[in-house]
């Protein structure tokens, strides 16, 4: 069999397809990512998924893919729908979004369409490759519907995604069309990794806000899946670009561009020309500090390159326009005879002169209005060796969080910014040891350390999966078989055998689950819990030979018999101790209210703000603990709500009660759907029958042993279980 290996699915391939004549050639360009990856890559089997660059005709395609063969899987796009995936909907919406620039928003229906079909083109590019055992790993937001693509086919490999920009705050990505979908998309993934942790929170906030999808520290729980979060900054490799900066060509380029600055302090500057970046604010802030520093007039330059980027787009071509013009003036205000203040140099420079300006360079000044990361930042720092730079780094980049020793500024503050150039120029000969800080950020945190470190936490995750609970197969995992004494059926109705309606009067069962409760009942002993009050129970289910339990627990009824008499219960501590201190809960979170049951209270959240109430709903099941601990009553986190209860009037104790009047049975089946279930299952778990089934109907993460997606899942799986045995029955000799 062959050796398991890593899929890389990024938008472009690390090489480029030239057409050549009549034939195609490959450019090697190894972004950032192809060497963040390489030293994996040579550990183990490796492929590589893209776009090759390239608008290729249809005809040329065979020969177009036969030349990319050793570099990767190729995804060739239609140029037309390219467009609207990568230059609309990828950079013109959710980039500018992401950097929270919504003033630059550009949402076309069209364009969406297209990012989806080009998401698709890339999971199906994958499935072609992925065996079960790869580990697939998709980066950044172009491929954000990719990881749920992916999960969908059930390909048996572990996903993992990694965002490369910010993840914005809530009140920004609510701003979003098609929010839903692309975080529905990200989520889909085993593991998903961000630069920092406030890229990480905010990305939980969105899912509570727009999906209403609670989380824990590092996971969020979906129907069927567990998506894990990790915070993984990236890396350069500073070995290699040390040792890069101590070739020949570019230590003669050092010391050209030391002779020629031989009488100046150099601050550098370099950004893709991208009005992230802050490049106008440098600018401004460089003009500012001239003028309130004549002593440094002819004493400092600043190199400036602005590598051109998407330049068919119009506020690039815009932002291209300011920069020029804000560098003729500073130029023209503050230059002389034999000094330029500002060397602009507007193309992509080769690598060994950016090396060479990395160690010319005194103060590096780095000063993006958001960024994911910022690898500039970490390669002045790398490529210095031994010789200290200071570096002024914008606060609004994921770099800001890592690099300790780095002079944090505000872009926005242009004043404040021209303040801190000077103490900076000043300080040129001094900044040993804040230098020596940000080396061991950068040392320590490599290129290779940080994919080893996604890769072992995507591997880790994976396991915990694989040894939880499983999909529910009923009629595959079970006896084929109906037990000799009947098997007992513990159902939770609502989410669990029907879906949940927001109007409850509406929350009938429909006919197949119906149908399913009679088959089943003709071979098994079957108790159905509902929320719902006996009389509700009675109009839906009365016409079944089955055993009901109304109000989560209240009362229970054998199949056939009469409901019993309520026992006498004290419930003053409901309206002594509980009362109070959910009223007080009410007053003080907005949208949430009070239910009086017939022996119960329940603090409902539902309409509330969804983080304000995960933190209250946290803080009432606390507080109620403490309350009542030592007496009869137990709290309960069920779905938004929670509710106190007597504790012998509970889903657990009526499990109890029917294990014990089934003490023959043993055959158990128990399906539930929220936190008030689980209990139920470690009941039944614990009552060491032969055969006990557990199931959690919409999310894995639970103490059970199995778990469907869905109600109706869960129903099909019922439906599968009785024919087999009525099959089995009707064979059955004699
Ligand atoms: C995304 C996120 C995150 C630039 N000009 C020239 C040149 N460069 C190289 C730099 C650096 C790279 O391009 C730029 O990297 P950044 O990190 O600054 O930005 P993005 O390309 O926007 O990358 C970013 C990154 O992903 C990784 O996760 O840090 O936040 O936006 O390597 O050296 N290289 C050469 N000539 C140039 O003129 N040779």
């Amino acid at each position: 069999m062959a050796e398991p290996k890593l899929i890389v699915v990024s938008v472009r391939l690390p090489v480029r397809l030239v057409e050549d004549g009549t034939d195609w050639r490959v450019d090697a360009s190894p972004g950032g990512l192809a060497t963040a990856l390489r030293a994996v890559s040579q550990r183990r089997s490796f492929t590589w998924v893209g776009w090759p660059g390239t608008d290729v005709p249809s005809q040329h395609l065979p020969a177009a893919a036969a030349a990319l063969e050793e570099y990767g899987v190729p995804v060739f796009l239609d140029y037309e729908v390219f467009q609207g995936f990568y230059e609309q909907f990828s950079n013109q919406l959710i980039w500018p979004l992401f950097h929270n620039i919504s003033g630059r928003l550009k949402f076309d229906r069209t364009a969406w369409y297209q990012f989806e079909a080009v998401n698709e083109q890339f999971a199906t590019a994958v499935r072609a490759v992925a065996r079960p055992g790869d580990t697939i790993w998709v980066h950044d937001y172009q491929l954000a519907l990719v990881p749920r693509m992916l999960r969908e086919s059930k390909l048996e490999c572990p996903i993992g995604f990694f965002l490369h920009i910010p993840f914005p705050s809530h009140e920004t990505y609510r701003t979003l069309p098609a929010r839903e979908e692309i975080l529905r998309g990200m989520l889909g993934a085993d593991l998903i990794g961000f630069h920092t942790y406030e890229y990480c929170q905010h990305f939980r906030d969105s899912c509570l806000r727009v999906l209403g999808l609670e989380s824990e520290r590092e996971t969020i729980a979906l129907p069927g899946h567990l998506a894990h979060l990790g915070v993984h900054p990236i890396g350069v490799d500073p070995q290699e670009i040390g040792e890069y900066a101590q070739l020949p060509e570019v230590r003669d380029q050092f010391e050209g561009l030391r002779n020629r600055f031989r009488t100046k302090k150099v601050i550098l500057g370099v950004d893709r020309l991208d009005y992230t970046k802050g490049i106008p604010e440098k600018l401004l802030a460089f003009e500012e500090f001239l003028g309130r520093n004549p002593q440094w007039q002819t004493g400092v330059v600043l190199v400036q390159v602005a590598s051109p980027s998407r330049t068919e787009v119009r506020e690039y071509q815009e932002l291209k326009r300011e920069v020029d013009e804000l560098v003729g003036r500073i130029n023209g205000r503050y230059g002389t005879f034999n000094h330029t203040p500002i060397v602009y140099i507007n193309r992509m420079i080769p690598r060994s002169q950016l090396s060479a300006l990395y160690r010319v360079a005194d103060i590096a000044f780095v000063t993006p209005l958001r960024d994911g990361m910022n690898l500039v930042a970490l390669e002045y720092v790398a490529a210095r060796g031994d010789q200290p730079g200071i570096l002024v780094l914008s606060e609004f980049t994921g770099a800001a969080a890592c690099l300790a020793g780095s002079r944090l500024v505000n872009p926005h503050n242009i004043s404040l910014m021209a303040d801190v150039l000077a103490e900076a120029l000043q300080d040129t000969g001094s900044a040993a040891a804040e230098f020596q800080q940000m080396c061991e950020f950068v040392h320590s945190n490599t290129s290779g350390v940080w994919a080893d470190r996604f890769l072992e936490h995507l591997a880790n995750v994976h396991e915990v999966h694989r040894s939880g609970a499983c999909r529910l197969k009923a009629t595959a995992d079970f006896t084929r078989h109906v037990p000799e004494v009947r098997p007992l059926f513990i159902l939770d109705y609502g989410g669990t055998l029907q879906p949940h309606v927001p109007e409850v009067s509406e929350a009938e069962p429909d006919l197949r689950v119906y149908k399913v409760l009679q088959e089943l009942a003709s071979v098994a002993s079957v108790y159905v819990i509902s929320g719902r009050p006996a009389d509700v129970l009675e109009s839906w289910f009365g016409d079944l030979p089955v055993g009901l339990i109304c109000e989560d627990g209240a009362a229970v009824r054998g199949p056939g018999a009469e409901w019993p008499e309520v026992p006498e219960i004290d419930l003053t501590v409901l309206d002594t101790l509980v009362l109070p201190i959910m009223e007080d809960f009410v007053r003080h979170t907005p949208g949430s209210k009070l239910e009086r049951r017939r022996v119960s209270l329940v603090w409902h959240y539902r309409a509330t703000d969804p983080k304000l109430a995960a933190l209250r709903a946290k803080e009432l099941y606390a507080q109620l603990e403490g309350t009542l601990r030592g007496l009869p009553f137990t709290v309960l986190a069920g779905a938004r709500a929670v509710e106190v209860r007597p504790t012998d009037l509970t889903k657990s104790s009526v499990a109890e009660q029917l294990l014990q009047s089934h003490s023959d049975t043993h055959f158990v089946f128990c399906a539930g759907n929220d936190r008030v279930d689980e209990a139920m299952f470690e009941v039944v778990l614990r009552s060491q029958r032969d055969t006990i089934i557990t199931c959690l109907v919409g999310g894995e993460d639970t103490v059970g042993q199995y778990f469907v997606e869905s109600p109706a899942e869960l129903v099909s799986q019922l439906e599968g279980l009785v024919s087999l045995w009525r099959r089995s029955m009707a064979t059955a000799p004699g």
